[in-house]
């Protein structure tokens, strides 16, 4: 576990200007309660505006609770001039990742990230490269920053980063280290629980209990691995969040989930065995066609589709999965029918 080097952080920011913030494409919880609390650290300690870039549109229900009721403004898609910024920092993803393209012609001056991720940030002459999978997530990363600095959240600085930790480590159960639940604790007295629980139980639209329906009709089980590989899917996030909704199947140990959306193919994999490595596993069925990042147990990446289309994606991911599980070329069952027929039987 590193601690934030606030001298390098310090000397990596311009005297003056502006800078652009920025994450993965679809920003999470955790990104987005990075990037608010670090314009919120820019502006408090450093007198510096930033303004936030958010990529790809936001469609997962509490996702969008999340930027409403917590007013996150961004630029407009395209608007970045260079010549009006200093430069970008980067939270949550890391430059050589594909879901993550900070605007053009400017430099970037820091990255902070928890993901276990294909380069060295640091290698590549970045001015604050601080990548450290040991954290559960980069809200606690920023929250440690502004500690370090010993600027305090305000309320809604303090929301946006517990509901930040809370989503990244499954509140505190799922990858979190002593720093993830040093933050959270502090955090959860100072954020507004009213928002909190407000963003945890969005209305959610037909559209997302259709596709769970869909996602129910798609899922094979093949011994340890739930492979739920779908066509066309309504958002990138509806991927991860199908993953984490079928891992919590009983007996099951790993689910891989996956979907088209905006040209490329969506891949998610958890798993729930006890101190498991979802990143490798991942990295072998993405292979050299797509990228991945990931901690813990669970893991993302995608496949751009065009060179390969749907179906031709679709097979690949299914055969390395098999291939990575020791599978084989295993038939698998369809969960549904497996359920029908033991219903039958009682
Ligand atoms: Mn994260």
């Amino acid at each position: 576990m590193t601690l934030p080097n606030l001298d390098r952080f310090r000397a990596a920011l311009p005297a003056s200007g502006r800078l652009v913030l920025c994450t993965h494409r679809h920003p999470d919880p955790d990104g987005l309660g990075a990037l608010v609390a670090l314009q919120y650290l820019l502006q408090e300690e450093f007198g510096l505006e930033a303004e936030l870039v958010l990529e790809g549109r936001i469609r997962r229900a509490e996702n969008v609770a999340m930027r409403q009721l917590l007013g996150i403004t961004a630029l407009p898609k395209g608007g970045v001039d260079p010549s009006r910024y200093a430069g970008v920092i980067i939270v949550d993803s890391q430059p050589a990742f594909t879901h993550t393209a900070p605007p053009g012609g400017l430099p970037i001056l820091g990255v902070i990230d928890h993901h276990l991720g294909p380069e060295d940030c640091s290698a590549g002459g970045i001015p604050f490269a601080w990548v450290d999978p040991d954290y559960g997530a980069t809200s606690t990363m920023v929250h440690d920053l502004l500690d370090g600095f010993g600027v305090e959240p305000d309320r809604r600085v303090a929301t946006a980063l517990f509901c930040g930790i809370r989503y990244d480590t499954n509140d505190l159960a799922r990858d979190a280290s002593v720093e993830d639940e040093r933050a959270y604790e502090r955090l959860h007295k100072l954020a507004d629980r009213k928002l909190v629980a407000a963003i945890d139980q969005p209305a959610l639209s037909r559209d997302y209990f259709r596709q769970m329906g869909e996602s129910i009709q798609a899922c094979m089980s093949h011994g340890p691995l739930l492979l739920i590989l779908m066509g066309e899917v309504s958002s990138p996030e509806s991927v991860a969040e199908i993953a984490d909704w079928f891992v919590r199947l009983e007996g099951q140990q790993w689910s891989l989930a996956g979907g088209a959306c905006d040209g490329r193919y969506q891949v998610s994999l958890r798993t729930d065995m006890p101190g498991a490595d979802a990143y490798p596993a991942l990295r072998y069925i993405i292979g050299e066609e797509g990228s991945c990042g990931g901690h813990g147990r669970m893991a993302g990446g995608q496949i751009p589709l065009t060179e390969l289309s749907l179906e031709q994606v679709r097979s690949l991911v299914r055969g390395r999965a098999l291939e990575v599980f020791g599978l084989g070329d295993q038939e698998g069952q369809s969960l549904v029918r497996a359920t029908r027929s033991s219903a039958a039987g009682d």
